[in-house]
């Protein structure tokens, strides 16, 4: 067996990391034979809670987990890490304005993206989930200049699973037999989830997701506001935000960024754009398609756009631009 890798998850007294721990730590995540040592960020109000999950993974009584380190300090959080997950972020409060939340997640991010600088590998691979998760990473990224901005994603693949499980759904097969959704853009009611490269394994044949489906109004309309608004469906269901799924969610993301996707396939996350790649402007965090080898990512290239997906790229890029520039404006403060 190989030395214990350090992975770190914020916001770790919250109800995401209450249904992702435990898939880290045994072995879904990082491999069946990597032990792990998790180190356990929360802020210092939540270290009682932060100790009762910490009693509960020790009684999982798991053979890869070496080590929990809970804490509230970064310089301790963030010491030679190999991974980090940034799940914890400032939530919206009654009353309190757009500019002021991002204003305090610049902070959090700033700082957070400076401690990986000062501690963390080079080589560490940092997922942004806390809202919003494109800008936020992009904070820490700016916050962390040697580290490769490559090393920095947001998530947007449960808006891909999503989107995977609508067209499965819809044609009556398992979601595995759906691939190459994309989602573009931001984590957001903006991101544009795209079939036009999906194909589904039905009947013993693979078929373009639009001969699949049979429904090209339902595909370009309720199909792709269902993905959209999906988060705000499951918030007023369960009086809270999407945990379970976020958490299943990580772990694809992380377990593609360790190990590879498979062949033929592509996956979404957010990524540096470096004004390369389908017209996105350079300088933000936006969601591709991407293929991972060698834990490096490359987004696909040369995929057909149509007039409707140019549009809706546009428009979501757009909205990340004005996000990105307020955000920085307040990163000298
Ligand atoms: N990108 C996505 O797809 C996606 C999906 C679902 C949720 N989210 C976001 O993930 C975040 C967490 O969601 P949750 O349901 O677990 O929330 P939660 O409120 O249950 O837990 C968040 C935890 O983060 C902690 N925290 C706050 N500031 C921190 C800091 N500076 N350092 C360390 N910890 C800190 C809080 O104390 C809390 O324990 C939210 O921002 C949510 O919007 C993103
Ligand atoms: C981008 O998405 C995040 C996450 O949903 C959201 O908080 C943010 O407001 C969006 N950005 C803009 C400018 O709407
Ligand atoms: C499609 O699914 C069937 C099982 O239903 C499997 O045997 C076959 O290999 C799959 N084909 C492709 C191209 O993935
Ligand atoms: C995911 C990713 O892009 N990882 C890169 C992180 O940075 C190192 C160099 O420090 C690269 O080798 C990895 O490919």
């Amino acid at each position: 067996m190989s030395e214990p890798i350090r992975v770190l998850v914020t916001g770790a007294a919250g109800q995401i990391a209450y249904s992702l721990l435990f898939s880290i730590a045994k072995g879904d995540v990082f491999g069946k034979d990597q032990p792990i040592t998790l180190l356990l960020l929360d802020i210092t109000p939540m270290l009682p809670v932060l100790e009762g999950v910490v009693m509960e993974l020790q009684d999982c009584a798991l053979p890869l987990l070496r080590d929990i380190v809970p804490t509230d300090k970064e310089e301790v959080a963030f010491k030679d890490l190999d991974a980090a997950i940034l799940v914890g972020s400032m939530p919206r409060k009654e009353g309190m304005e757009r500019k002021d939340l991002l204003k305090a997640n610049v902070a959090i991010f700033k700082s957070q993206g400076t401690a990986l600088e000062k501690y963390a590998k080079k080589t560490v691979k940092v997922l942004v989930v806390g809202n919003p998760a494109n800008t936020n990473c992009l904070i820490a990224a700016k916050s962390a200049p040697s580290i490769p901005k490559e090393n920095f994603s947001c998530l947007t693949r449960l808006d891909h699973n999503r989107a995977r499980s609508q067209v499965a759904m819809r044609c009556g097969v398992p979601a595995t037999h759906v691939k190459n959704v994309i989602i573009w853009g931001n984590h957001s009611s903006t991101q544009y989830p795209d079939v036009h490269h999906c194909m589904v394994n039905m009947s013993g044949s693979e078929l373009a997701c639009f001969d699949a489906v049979k429904d090209d109004a339902w595909l370009k309309g309720d199909f792709i506001a269902t993905v959209q608004l999906r988060g705000a469906a499951v918030i007023k269901a369960r009086k809270l935000s999407s945990a379970m799924s976020a958490a299943k969610a990580i772990c694809d993301h992380m377990r593609d960024i360790w190990s590879g996707t498979s062949e033929g396939e592509f996956i979404s996350m957010g990524v540096y754009s470096s004004g390369n790649s389908y017209g996105v402007p350079d300088d933000l965090i936006y969601s591709f398609p991407v293929q991972i080898k060698d834990k490096s990512w490359k987004i696909v290239d040369g995929l057909a756009i149509n007039d409707f997906s140019r549009l809706k790229m546009d428009a979501t890029a757009a909205e990340l631009i004005e996000e990105r520039d307020t955000a920085v404006s307040f990163l000298g403060v």
